[in-house]
C-alpha cells in the first residue's frame, strides 16, 4: 500500500511542471500506485473555464483545485497538480486544507530566461508584445516557495533525474 498525498508542482509557465508530473505518474503507475494528474488541460477547460488570470481568478483557480485534490486524496489516490500557483498565500491555503504530510510542494525551478527561450506555446513572445497581459514572470508576479519539500531545477537536471528525486523523497518519507 501507499500513503496518498498531493504532489503540488509550482513554477513558471514552461518550467516543466506538467511534463514532470506526467513522468512521475508513469513511474508511480509502474509501481502499482493509483494516481491522477490535475493540470490546465483537464481543469481550466472544464471546472474552471469561467476563470481568467487576474490575482482573484488565480486564487479561486487554486482554491477549487485544492478542494478537488483533497477529495482525490481522501479516495486514496496519489494526486499530482501542475499549476503555476504564483501566490504563496494560495499555496499555503491548499496546504492548510489537508492533513500534515498530505501536501508536498515541489518547486519546479527554472530561470525566466530559460522558460522564455523554450516558449513552447509562443505565449512569452505575445506577453512581451503586450498581446497577453498579466503574464506570470513578465508583468505579473511569481512568488518563489520558501520551504518547499522538494526543489527540482529543470535547466540543470534531466527529466529522469527530477523524477528520481521525487520518487526517492516519497520512499524516504514512507509514502511508498
Ligand atoms: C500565466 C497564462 C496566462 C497568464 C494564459 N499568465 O504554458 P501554459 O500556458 O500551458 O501554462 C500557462 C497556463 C497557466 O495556468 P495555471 O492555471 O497554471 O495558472 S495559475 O496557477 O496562475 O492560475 C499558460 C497559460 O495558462 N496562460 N494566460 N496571463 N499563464
Amino acid at each position: 500500500g501507499h500513503k496518498s498525498a498531493i504532489l503540488w508542482f509550482t513554477g513558471l509557465s514552461g518550467s516543466g511542471k506538467s511534463t514532470l508530473a506526467h513522468a512521475v505518474e508513469e513511474k508511480l503507475f509502474e509501481m502499482g500506485v493509483h494516481t491522477y494528474v490535475l493540470d490546465g488541460d483537464n481543469i481550466r477547460t472544464g471546472l474552471n473555464k469561467d476563470l481568467g488570470f487576474s490575482a482573484e481568478d488565480r486564487k479561486e483557480n487554486i482554491r477549487r483545485i485544492g478542494e478537488v485534490a483533497k477529495l482525490f486524496v481522501d479516495a486514496g489516490i496519489m494526486t499530482l497538480t501542475a499549476f503555476i500557483s504564483p501566490y504563496r498565500q494560495d499555496r499555503q491555503f491548499v496546504r492548510s486544507l489537508v492533513k500534515e504530510g498530505e501536501f508536498i510542494e515541489v518547486y519546479v525551478k527554472c530561470p525566466l530566461e530559460v522558460c522564455e527561450r523554450r516558449d513552447v506555446k509562443g505565449l512569452y513572445k505575445k506577453a512581451r508584445k503586450g498581446i497577453i497581459k498579466n503574464f506570470t514572470g513578465i508583468d505579473d508576479p511569481y512568488e518563489e516557495p520558501e520551504n518547499p519539500e522538494i526543489v527540482v531545477e529543470t535547466h540543470k537536471e534531466s527529466l529522469e533525474e527530477c523524477v528520481t528525486k521525487i520518487i526517492n523523497y516519497l520512499k524516504e518519507n514512507k509514502y511508498l
